[in-house]
C-alpha cells in the first residue's frame, strides 16, 4: 500500500553540530519509516533548483552559499500524515517562533542556520525526492515487524 512521503534534510549546520542522529531519532520515535537516506555534499547549482521557488528572495544567494557549505543529509520518511507532521517535528522556519520541543526549538536561534528542511506539500515532497535521490525507484519499500504497532 503506498503511504505519504516527504523529503527530510539535515542541513550543513545540522551535521556540523552533530545533530544527525538526535533528528533522525526523533523521526523513528514517532513512528516514521525511514526509506532513503545519503550523505550529499551538493553544488550551488543543485540547490538552485531545489530553492527554484526562493530565487527573488534577498536571502537566495547566502542560502545557497549556506547549503553548499558542506555535505547534509538526505532522507525519505513515510508515514501517515507525514509530510504535515515532519513540519511540526521541525517547528517554524524561524526558530525564534519555534516551539520548543520541536527540532528548531530545541537546537537553533538563526533563520538562516535553522538546522533541517521538510517539504511542505504532497506535491512538493514528490518533487524534492526526485531531485535529490532520481525519478526511478527512490526509496526502499520493505515491511517493519513494528508496523503493526505504530
Ligand atoms: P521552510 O524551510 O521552513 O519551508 P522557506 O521555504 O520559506 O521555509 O525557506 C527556505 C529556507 O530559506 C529556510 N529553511 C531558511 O534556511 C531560509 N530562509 C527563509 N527565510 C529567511 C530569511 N528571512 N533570512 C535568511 N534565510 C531565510
Amino acid at each position: 500500500m503506498a503511504t505519504e512521503q516527504t523529503y527530510i534534510m539535515i542541513k550543513p549546520d545540522g551535521v556540523q553540530r552533530g545533530l544527525t542522529g538526535e533528528i533522525i531519532g526523533r523521526f523513528e520515535r514517532r513512528g516514521y519509516k525511514l526509506v532513503a537516506m545519503k550523505l550529499v555534499h551538493a553544488s550551488q547549482e543543485h540547490l538552485e533548483k531545489h530553492y527554484a521557488d526562493l530565487k527573488g528572495k534577498p536571502f537566495f544567494p547566502g542560502l545557497v552559499k549556506y547549503m553548499a557549505s558542506g555535505p547534509v543529509v538526505a532522507m525519505v520518511w513515510e508515514g501517515k500524515d507525514v509530510v504535515k507532521q515532519g513540519r511540526a517535528l521541525l517547528g517554524a522556519t524561524n526558530p525564534l517562533a519555534s516551539a520548543p520541543g520541536t527540532i528548531r526549538g530545541d537546537f537553533a536561534i538563526d533563520v538562516g542556520r535553522n538546522i533541517c528542511h521538510g517539504s511542505d506539500a504532497v506535491e512538493s515532497a514528490k518533487k524534492e525526492i526526485a531531485l535529490w535521490f532520481g525519478e526511478q525507484n527512490p526509496t526502499i519499500n520493505y515491511t517493519r515487524a513494528v508496523d503493526t504497532w505504530v
